[in-house]
């Protein structure tokens, strides 16, 4: 039970720390703490997805640079960008991808239930 309640404060604590540095201004590439993260990509982008929403209404992604894209869900819920070779969802939630500059909007790839046709977003390439 306590130990239970510990796991969930460090996960909200870890969230916090992501969203906290996610949506700042190019600060340069000194926000390496985790190396085991990181394969050849240096920059991730976190994607969460929960009922029945996608937690920003944009992503900004930095164009031609090797970016992990990772999906953290909250239920049965994908993203499928056929452009930019991203296919994810349950099972295989994150992938490193280089992209071109544009925008790609996506939504829910997986049919999960009442608000899913409310689940759109876009990744921004610049
Ligand atoms: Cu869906």
């Amino acid at each position: 039970m306590r130990h239970k309640l510990a796991s969930l404060l460090i996960l909200g604590a870890l969230a916090f720390a992501l969203s906290a540095c996610g949506g700042g201004k190019d600060s340069g590439p000194q926000a390496s703490e985790s190396p085991s993260a990181s394969q050849t990509a240096s920059q991730e982008v976190v994607i969460k997805a929960s009922n029945w929403e996608f937690d920003k209404p944009e992503y900004i992604v930095p164009k031609d640079t090797p970016v992990k894209i990772t999906l953290e869900l909250d239920g049965g819920h994908g993203i499928k960008i056929d452009e930019a070779g991203i296919n994810l969802g349950p099972g295989h939630e994150s992938t490193v991808v280089t992209m071109k500059a544009g925008t790609y909007e996506f939504k829910c790839s997986i049919m999960c239930g009442r608000g899913h046709k409310d689940m759109v977003s876009k990744l921004i390439v610049q």
